[in-house]
């Protein structure tokens, strides 16, 4: 299949791209790189030291004997040259990764508020206006997030995959319906991905475009199979307060002695996926487009879920670092449960890496190995959810 990957040189998309090419897929990414920009803005770069985007693609090139192709361009703010990307290439899938996808860096200031709400609501608008007129028999497959649900009025349910049954009341008429599961974002990064859903299903019911929406959790480890084969294929791994994810935070912490810091009373449990079941998900949805004509699909990308403070416990237990209960600078419930159904992937014949097949130790190796490029003061999110008062 020709399929252009939109956000390819991040955490999720190049090992995504990697996989599909080497599946024997024709991949072009699409990039601004604006995430190698924020590095600088934050003054903290991956932990593991990753290539040019050039030298990542020369490097592909030398070890597989495949190219993939590199088109720079702003998929928010570029639109006629995404327009004529599609046109001339006429892709068969569109894998869409290219927004800003860290919470505590949507909740810096107002301009970081703006930019992730400019950057990905017109980012995925951009795509499906593009995808209109100039590529309507593609198929779009999202990355969207977990956090779209809300971690807290389930209450024990078992959250389904993206759509609920509902009576509606209203004077004295009862009328069932399937709607989107309510909406309850965290931050405002996970309110664009709100704000994405309706898009998607504005643009399906209108124009027909076939769209697989992805609901991911939380993506740990680092490596895959391609991004092994070579040291300039090297994935990136954040770390900081605002871009390192919760898991691999914790046994990058543990990998350097510091104590694993865990926000408020860590009663938060998440959903997990390791970056390996990432990029084969993402191959399964894109070998099994939905009709044109139908509803958006949506499946819970997750294989399993946790309370953070058993994972710091977890961690802590095997390493023997010391567990740090910090101010939460989120709001979020102190406590909740979560189950999700996830059974789309699984039907479409995942076979889960869990956190008990011993790929933490794996990703602790490679942190300690890069331990020298940590900047220990990077560590603690400095990130806050809601204004200190005044008198504070
Ligand atoms: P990332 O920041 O590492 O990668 C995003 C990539 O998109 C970067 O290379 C960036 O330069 C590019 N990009 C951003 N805006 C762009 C624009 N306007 N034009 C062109 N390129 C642009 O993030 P990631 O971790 O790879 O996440 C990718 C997607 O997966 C995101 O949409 C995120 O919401 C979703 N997701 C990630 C996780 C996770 O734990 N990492 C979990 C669930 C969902
Ligand atoms: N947390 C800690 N200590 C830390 C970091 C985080 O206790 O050092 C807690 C947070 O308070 C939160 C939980 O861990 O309760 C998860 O935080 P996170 O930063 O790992 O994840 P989140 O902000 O939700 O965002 C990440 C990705 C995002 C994706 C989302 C999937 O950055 O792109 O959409 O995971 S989900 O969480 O399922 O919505």
């Amino acid at each position: 299949m020709k399929i252009i990957v939109l956000g390819g040189d991040g955490f999720c998309g190049w090992p995504t791209a990697l996989h599909l090419s080497a599946q024997g897929h024709q991949v072009t990414i699409v990039d601004n790189l604006v995430r190698r920009v924020t590095d600088i803005e934050l003054g903290a770069e991956s932990l593991t030291p990753i290539a040019p985007i050039e030298e990542r693609l020369a490097a592909w090139r030398e070890t597989r004997n495949t190219p993939i192709d590199f088109v720079a361009l702003d998929v928010a703010r570029d639109y006629d040259e995404l327009e004529a990307l599609f046109r001339d290439l006429q892709p068969e899938a569109i894998v869409h990764f290219a927004e800003q996808r860290a919470a505590p860096y949507s909740m810096k200031s107002p301009r970081h508020k703006r930019y992730t709400v400019d950057n990905n609501v017109n980012a995925t608008h951009s795509v499906l206006c593009a995808m209109v007129e100039a590529a309507p028999d593609a198929h779009l497959v999202h990355l969207g997030t977990m956090g779209v649900y809300g971690y807290g009025k389930a209450k024990g349910m078992r959250i389904p995959e993206g759509y609920i049954d509902a009576t509606l009341h209203s004077g004295g008429v009862s009328t069932d319906v399937e709607i989107l599961y309510p909406v309850d974002p965290g931050s405002v990064y996970h309110m664009t991905k709100t704000l994405d859903q309706l898009l998607f299903l504005y643009y399906a019911k209108n124009d027909a475009l076939a769209i697989t929406d992805l609901h991911q959790g939380i993506v740990w480890g680092t490596t895959t199979e391609e991004t092994e084969l070579d040291d300039r294929l090297v994935n990136r791994f954040d770390y900081d307060g605002d871009y390192g994810t919760v898991l691999n935070r914790f046994l990058m912490q543990a990998a350097i002695g510091h104590p694993l810091t865990v926000h408020g009373t860590g009663g938060q449990t998440r959903a997990f996926i390791h970056i390996r079941d990432t990029v084969r998900c993402i191959e399964r949805a894109v070998s099994t487009p939905p009709e044109r004509g139908g509803r958006v699909r949506i499946m819970n990308q997750m294989t399993e879920t946790h309370r953070i403070r058993d994972l710091a416990a977890m961690i802590s237990g095997m390493t023997g670092v010391p567990v740090e209960h910090l101010d939460n600078p989120r709001k979020e419930a102190s406590e909740n449960d979560l189950v999700v159904a996830n059974d789309t992937l699984i039907g479409l014949g995942l076979s889960p890496t869990k956190l008990s097949d011993g790929l933490m130790n794996e990703v602790v190796a490679i942190a300690r190995r890069y331990a020298d490029r940590c900047d220990r003061s990077k560590i603690v999110c400095s990130s806050r959810w809601v204004k200190p008062l005044a008198a504070e």
